[in-house]
């Protein structure tokens, strides 16, 4: 390659990078207070998403919880669920974007699940009925998930039209989408109030008067 072939091929590389936008948007309760583990996405209104196939991610077992709690993840996404843990788990749900179940297992399990449908999948442990987790499945690469400040981060969107969405798994109702519309190379900001109250662990036996 010439010098000024490569100098050309480095031009398209830096525009091509520099037309992915971000917006982060900031998720409040109904007092005003942050809003962490709440999933945000963004779907294109016009344009198609690239797929997720191929992609697996993993929600492990630890200390006799789902870690994460929340997670968000583009329809196509395998999920694997290694157990951490000194005792057995069985991973199950009935949700309908998502049945499938993982029957009593240490370590790692069988196999992935895929996640082939968008909607809110409810995890759950047959033998530790403490055990709660979520899966956001959403139809869109453009996703992300509050941390403790209440914000989370979309990156790496082409410019154009996007429909925000955002959920809790605590939401006592489902909070109105809005559309933001994206020149190249932007930052964007918005805000969302979601009425969500916050989550309440149940009671976990301590790990010696587990028999699982
Ligand atoms: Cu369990």
């Amino acid at each position: 390659m010439t010098m000024s072939r490569l100098a050309a091929a480095l031009i398209v590389a830096c525009a091509l990078g520099a037309q992915a936008s971000t917006v982060r948007i900031q998720v409040r309760d109904g007092a005003g207070q942050p809003v962490a583990d709440a999933g945000v996405y963004a779907v294109p209104v016009a344009a198609r998403v690239p797929e997720a196939r191929g992609r697996t991610i993993a929600i492990e077992q630890v200390d006799r919880e789902f870690v994460p709690y929340v997670t968000v993840l583009q329809a196509g996404t395998s999920v694997t669920f290694p157990n951490r843990d000194p005792i057995m788990h069985h991973v199950y749900s009935f949700s309908p974007a998502k049945s499938f179940e993982i029957k009593l297992y240490s370590g790692k399990p069988p196999s992935g699940i895929l996640f082939d449908k968008p909607g809110v999948v409810t995890l759950g442990c047959n033998v530790h009925d403490w055990m709660i987790g979520y899966v956001l499945v959403v139809p869109t690469p453009y996703f992300a998930k509050t941390a403790a400040d209440g914000e989370a981060r979309l990156g790496d969107m082409p410019a154009g039209s996007y429909r925000i969405h955002a959920w809790h798994p605590q939401q006592r109702a489902q909070a109105a989408p809005f559309t933001v519309a994206l020149e190249a190379n932007a930052a964007e900001a918005a805000s969302v109030t979601i009425d969500a109250v916050a989550r309440k662990p149940k009671f976990k036996p301590p790990l010696d008067r587990l028999r699982y």
